[in-house]
């Protein structure tokens, strides 16, 4: 078995079920008595929520897009140090809903940004240190749309056009591509229960056999 606690962080469109399959991860850990702490990001530490809420509350004037990218980054700054760090220093695995690939995902593809400025700030805030599996729920943006329009109020980024959130998952496929031994990709457009079974069979043969 897998000794060393792991930095897990999932990632998808809008939509996707990350929030409803984060579930399934952190069973799958207790049923093992493995510690864990469940984090998000923006957040997960007390400057980092706010920060969050700067950055989600919709806006008649929203930010500009280096302003959200830095508040991206100062919220994971806090994050990292605050809550990441500290957990995996005391052996607990850490679950965390976002990380920076959403900012390449979001700023870099969303929002166009130079993938350059993302390199210059993830050098700097975490230069050594990631996620030891990503775990991408992909869904088309049709599907994910309907499901967040359906669950209820959208937030700020959350009210982007179709186009943006195409350009996200382009640049998640990217990352994946990319990166295949950290990233599991899972295809998250059948029913909950299915991705769910799904999901713990891959993550049973990754982490524990
Ligand atoms: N953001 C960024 O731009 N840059 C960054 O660096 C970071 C983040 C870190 C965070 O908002 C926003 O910040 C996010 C990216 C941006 N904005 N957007 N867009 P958030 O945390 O509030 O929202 P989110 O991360 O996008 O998660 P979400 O909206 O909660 O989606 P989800 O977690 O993937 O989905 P869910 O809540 O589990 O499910 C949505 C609904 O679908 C719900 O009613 C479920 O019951 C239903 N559902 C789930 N799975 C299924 C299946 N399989 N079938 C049918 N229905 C389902």
């Amino acid at each position: 078995m897998m000794q060393k606690p792991q930095f897990v962080t999932l990632e998808g469109v809008e939509g996707a079920g990350k929030s409803t399959q984060k579930q399934v991860v952190c069973e799958l850990l207790a049923s093992r008595d493995i510690p864990f702490v469940e984090t998000r990001e923006p957040g997960g530490s007390l400057h980092a929520e706010q920060i969050r809420e700067l950055l989600l509350a919709p806006s008649e004037t929203p930010p500009s897009d280096l302003c959200e990218l830095l508040l991206m980054f100062a919220a994971r700054a806090d994050h990292i140090e605050q809550t990441v760090q500290p957990a995996l220093a005391r052996g607990h695995w850490v679950i965390c809903d976002r990380f920076t690939d959403a900012t390449y995902a979001y700023q870099g593809g969303g929002r166009a940004l130079p993938a350059a400025w993302i390199e210059t700030l993830e050098r700097l805030v975490h230069p050594t240190f990631g996620p030891d599996t990503t775990i991408l729920f992909d869904v088309p943006v049709d599907v994910g749309l309907a499901r967040a329009t359906q669950r209820g109020t959208l937030d700020r980024i959350e009210s982007e056009d179709r186009a943006f959130f195409e350009r996200v998952r382009a640049s998640y496929h990217a990352q994946a591509a990319s990166e295949p031994a950290r990233y599991v990709v899972v295809d998250a457009t059948p029913n909950a229960d299915d991705v769910s079974q799904s999901l713990r069979e891959t993550l049973t043969a990754r982490w524990f056999s």
